[in-house]
């Protein structure tokens, strides 16, 4: 089965439509330069998406104000999820290009609560 892949340009992209509302979403939270919202795979129970509201592709392509904007949703989201969920662990990743497993390219960061024995491997 081939990969889903969005590599579509600044405002086409899946993830811009989710910002404006143009398809639906599960969100979470957002803020001026952030937004969550829940991950439509769910690799486990509470699995949320944290991405920037302007289309960066990645990591380098964050500016500094949105980097710690993301981080700071990250680290709320993060404690709603083990406030609701009572993980055992929680991860954070985000991949930067193809080579690195990012399938969306526009900036997001998996906010993933782990739980003894889940078998994940991320
Ligand atoms: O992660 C891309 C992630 O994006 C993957 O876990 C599925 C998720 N995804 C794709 N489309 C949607 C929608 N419409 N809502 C919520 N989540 C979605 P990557 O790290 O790029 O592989």
């Amino acid at each position: 089965m081939p990969m889903f892949i969005d590599n579509s340009p600044p405002g086409e992209c899946i993830f811009c439509k989710l910002v404006k509302g143009e398809i639906p979403s599960a969100k979470v939270y957002e803020d001026e330069l952030s937004i969550a919202f829940m991950d439509i795979g769910q690799a486990s129970l509470g699995h949320v998406l944290v991405a920037s509201k302007r289309h960066a592709v990645d990591l380098l392509e964050l500016t500094p104000e949105e980097a710690a904007a993301v981080m700071q949703t990250a680290q709320r989201v993060a404690a709603a999820a083990a406030k609701a969920f009572a993980p055992d662990g929680i991860n954070l990743f985000q991949a930067n290009g193809a080579p690195a497993g990012q399938t969306v390219f526009h900036f997001h960061l998996h906010v993933l609560p782990r739980f003894a024995g889940d078998g994940l491997s991320v």
